[in-house]
């Protein structure tokens, strides 16, 4: 049974929220992925969030550009938490993205990652769920691992190579 569910206002962004699911698979943290939009589909989107919490969702991850009330709607009517993640636009380059969704009433709260910081929001749902899975904490551990032994050897490279000749 999904744990996690990704939702984002449209296929366009798409590309972004798939660096969540993709940390999601990597964890091994069951998810489902739907398009809904909350302002073209009101009653659908209605639907999803209110049962969310009895389809067995722990953590809501919801992605929407623009006027993006998708995230801070789903943290109205799903008790447990929501992840919002705000599209870069190109009108306002997400700022209008990042104002809906992390300006929150008190009362609602959405955990606001950064502008397309689908990545961040994967790793943020496992953390959440890793406080009660003691299997998730070690595989985060490893996690941290791998990146510092990869920076590790950027560094390395750099000492040898020089930054003249050092290439990315
Ligand atoms: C929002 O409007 C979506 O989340 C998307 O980021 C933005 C633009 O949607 P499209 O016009 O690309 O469908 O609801």
């Amino acid at each position: 049974m999904a744990k996690v569910g990704i939702v984002m206002g449209s296929d366009s962004d798409l590309p972004v929220m798939a660096k969540a699911a993709d940390i999601l698979e990597e964890f091994g943290i069951e998810y489902e992925m739907s398009i809904i939009s909350a302002h073209r589909e009101p009653d659908i989107f209605f639907d999803y969030a209110k049962n969310a919490a009895d389809r067995g969702l722990k953590v809501i991850i919801a992605g929407a550009g623009l006027a993006a009330h998708l995230p801070g709607m789903c943290a109205a009517l799903f008790p447990l938490p929501v992840i919002g993640v705000p599209m870069h636009t190109s009108s306002l380059g997400g700022r209008d993205s990042l104002y809906s969704i992390v300006q929150m009433p008190g009362g609602i709260p959405v955990a606001t990652v950064a502008i397309n910081g689908g990545k961040n929001a994967g790793l943020l749902a496992v953390r959440m769920l890793a406080i009660s899975d003691d299997s998730l904490v070690e595989k985060l551990r490893e996690y941290s691992a791998k990146m510092c032994a990869e920076v590790q050897k950027t560094d390395a490279r750099l000492k040898e190579t020089g930054y003249r000749n050092y290439t990315k």
